[in-house]
């Protein structure tokens, strides 16, 4: 395998006139979707292509160019990138907390192998290379009320693990082989048309669908565990931003983003300003309540506030709103 020996890399950048052309890996999970429809509205439908190892939907199908990717598969990927001329490569494919603490060696193979292809790729071929991090980069002996970008990463999960190695590795490139890295850690993210898969905070979703569906909801978390937390297209905003900032604007590679901190009973709560008859109850999941408590409970932003300008649009209440809105309540 061959990277970029050639620490005098430039960044490419693009006009008006020519666009990026974008390759989302692990396109079908709770993220890419969303993504792929905001990058097609900004860079034209057939600059983005969406990829996963599953077969879309219909309507995704039938959206854009979608094609199989599998991230373990270099070969594979390295054919994609080159045949469709990628330019930019946002690499979603990752097995998320609980469900990695459920398999080790897929979330160990998927997170970390897969990353190591996707790095030597986007190396070799100067590519722009974005990929998540999380509120699950940092552990129990990280400072939790606020948790700054730079503190101490003790994850004790193969997801946060897998996470801190992306984040080390993506700045070694940076450094040593010119890649353009960038780093967003997301919180728990919050999304209408799009389920996620295996996560800690996947409660904040699901709360929704049965609050509308039976008025009531058992939650796996304790009723007092705060975590950050964000509405989608306040996360999908932050990541074409952090792509299309210039180089010179961003101090670091690796960036907190945050929106809201609320803990299950706290969206209860205002969940039940308009479906008052929601009934919490709770059953508490050990594995998962262990790992949020040793996840932030609140997250300091203040660098990517102060570099490229992040500023959320969603609080607690818009969240609110626009979920009931977004799945059918009436909001009574
Ligand atoms: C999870 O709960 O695993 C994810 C995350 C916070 O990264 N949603």
């Amino acid at each position: 395998r061959q990277v970029a020996s050639d620490a005098s890399f430039h960044s490419v950048t693009f006009s008006e006139s020519d666009h990026p052309r974008v390759l989302i890996t692990g396109g079908l999970g709770q993220l890419g979707v969303g993504l792929a429809k905001l990058l097609r509205k900004r860079f034209g439908k057939n600059n983005v292509i969406l990829s996963d190892i599953r077969k879309p939907a219909d309507n995704v199908f039938y959206s854009g160019p979608f094609i199989f990717a599998d991230v373990l598969d270099y070969k594979n990927l390295r054919e994609i990138v080159v045949n469709n001329r990628i330019t930019w490569l946002f690499h979603y494919s990752a097995l998320l907390s609980a469900v990695g603490e459920a398999n080790v060696p897929l979330a160990r193979a998927v997170n970390i192998t897969g990353l190591h292809n996707v790095l030597d790729i986007a190396a070799e071929h100067n590519l722009r290379l974005f990929v998540p991090s999380t509120i699950g980069a940092f552990g129990p002996t990280s400072p939790r009320d606020p948790t700054p970008d730079l503190c101490i990463q003790r994850p004790r999960t193969i997801y946060g693990v897998s996470k801190v190695h992306a984040e080390l590795m993506g700045e070694y490139y940076h450094y040593r082989y010119g890649l353009d890295f960038r780093c967003l850690r997301y919180p728990g993210i919050i999304s209408a048309d799009s389920q996620p898969g295996g996560g800690t905070t996947d409660y904040a979703v699901q709360i929704f669908h049965d609050a509308i569906k039976s008025g009531k909801y058992k939650c796996y978390l304790k009723p007092d565990t705060r975590l950050p937390m964000m509405y989608i297209d306040d996360c999908l905003k932050a990541t074409l931003e952090v792509m299309e900032a210039p180089a010179e604007a961003l101090t670091m590679r690796t960036y907190n983003i945050n929106a809201m901190s609320f803990s299950p009973e706290e969206l209860a709560q205002e969940v039940r300003k308009y479906i008052p008859e929601l009934q919490m109850t709770y059953s508490v999941d050990q594995v998962k309540q262990a790992i949020a408590d040793s996840w932030p409970m609140n997250f300091d932003d203040s660098n990517a506030r102060r570099d490229w300008g992040w500023k959320h649009d969603y609080d607690l209440p818009e969240l609110v709103t626009t979920m009931l809105g977004f799945l059918g309540s009436d909001s009574r």
